[in-house]
C-alpha cells in the first residue's frame, strides 16, 4: 500500500526474518515534554538495537505512515507543534489530508501489523477511564488488542484509568494478559496495583511460544505483556494516588474529555509531581523495549 513507507533498515530486517520491535509516537508527541521525549526516543531505539533487534518507530508524516524513522524524523515528531494524536479512527483522515500525526497504541498496532511486525513496546496502554459509566470513555487500544495480532509490551496501566475494569474488559475481549516475573499486575510507576496477574511468564521464550500458539489455534487478536518497573525505580502507589485523584478531579471540573483527556492528565501529573514521574517513565519504557526485543528474537 502506497500510504505506508517502511524504512530501508526495517524492510531489510523483515525480509531477512530478523527481529523487529515497533515503537509508538504518541508517547513522544503527547506524553513527554521536549527535550526528554527526543532523548527517550533515541535511547529506546538504542536499547532495541543493543538487545539484537531493529527498532521501528511509527508516525504519520505528510500523510504517509512511516514505519521506521531516522533521527531527523524522530526530532520532527518530538518538536512539531501540530502533531495530531492518531488512533485507528483518525488514520484515514491524516493520510488523506497529508497531515502529521503521532500514533497511539491502537494505531501503532494497526500500522505495525500492516508492515508485518508482530512485537511492539510502549510505556502504558490506554484503557477504561474512571467515570466510564457517565462518559463511556474506553480507549481504542483495548479493541485493537482484541482484533490485531501484535504482542504489546507495557508497564501496566496508569491509575488515571480504572485498572480493574480495564483488566475485566481485556478478558471479555479475549486478550491474553501476562505479567513478566510477577504475580501482580503493575500500575506503571508502581510495581503494585493490588490486582492479580491474569497470567504469569518467567521468560521471553514462554511469551513467544504462547503468542505463536494463539496464531496456530486461529485465535485472533493481540496479547498484552506487562513488565513491572524495577523496584528501586518505582514510585509507590500511595504517593501517586493523591496526585492522580487531584488531576482526575481537575479534568472533570474543566470538562476535559475525549482524545485530549489522556495527554492532559499525563501532563498535569508531570506538573504535580514536579517532573519526578518522568525519570521512572523513561526507565520503564527502556526496560520494555529490551524485553520486547528478547521476545522478538524468540519469535
Ligand atoms: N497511557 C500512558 N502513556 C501514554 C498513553 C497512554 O500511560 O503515552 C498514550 C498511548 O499512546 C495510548 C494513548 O495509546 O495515550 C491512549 O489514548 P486514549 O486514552 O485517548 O485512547
Ligand atoms: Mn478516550
Amino acid at each position: 500500500m502506497n500510504a505506508i513507507r517502511v524504512s530501508v533498515a526495517v524492510r531489510a530486517a523483515l525480509e531477512g526474518h530478523r527481529p523487529v520491535v515497533a515503537l509508538e509516537s504518541t508517547i513522544l508527541a503527547h506524553g513527554m515534554p521536549f527535550p526528554r521525549n527526543l532523548e527517550t526516543a533515541l535511547a529506546v531505539e538504542f536499547d532495541v538495537r543493543e538487545a539484537g533487534a531493529v527498532p521501528a518507530t511509527i508516525a504519520v508524516l505528510d500523510g504517509t505512515i512511516h514505519v521506521g524513522l531516522d533521527e531527523h524524523e524522530l526530532e520532527r515528531v518530538a518538536t512539531a507543534p501540530q502533531m495530531l494524536k492518531l488512533s485507528r479512527a483518525d488514520l484515514p483522515y491524516a493520510v488523506a489530508g497529508g497531515r502529521d500525526g503521532a500514533t497511539t497504541v491502537a494505531a501503532t498496532m494497526f500500522c505495525a501489523h500492516q508492515a508485518g511486525i508482530a512485537v511492539f513496546a510502549t510505556g502504558g496502554i490506554g484503557g477504561v477511564h474512571r467515570g466510564v459509566a457517565d462518559t463511556l470513555d474506553v480507549s481504542a487500544d483495548l479493541t485493537e488488542l482484541a482484533r490485531t495480532p501484535v504482542l504489546v509490551v507495557c508497564a501496566g496501566a496508569k491509575a488515571i484509568l480504572d485498572i480493574p475494569k480495564t483488566l475485566e474488559l481485556l478478558e471479555t475481549l479475549g486478550v491474553p494478559v501476562g505479567v513478566y516475573r510477577s504475580d501482580e499486575f503493575p500500575a506503571f510507576w508502581s510495581v503494585s496495583s493490588g490486582l492479580r496477574a491474569p497470567l504469569r511468564f518467567d521468560d521471553a521464550r514462554a511469551i513467544a511460544v504462547t503468542f505463536r500458539t494463539a496464531r496456530e489455534l486461529g485465535i485472533d487478536g493481540g496479547m498484552l505483556i506487562a513488565n513491572p518497573i524495577a523496584a528501586e525505580m518505582e514510585i509507590p502507589r500511595n504517593i501517586m494516588t493523591t496526585l492522580i485523584e487531584r488531576a482526575v478531579t481537575e479534568a472533570h471540573d474543566q470538562r476535559i474529555s475525549g482524545k485530549t483527556l489522556t495527554p492532559w492528565l499525563l501532563n498535569r501529573i508531570y506538573e504535580l509531581s514536579e517532573g519526578r514521574s518522568l525519570e521512572a517513565n523513561v526507565t520503564l519504557v527502556r526496560a520494555n523495549a529490551r524485553l520486547a526485543a528478547e521476545i522478538a528474537k524468540e519469535l
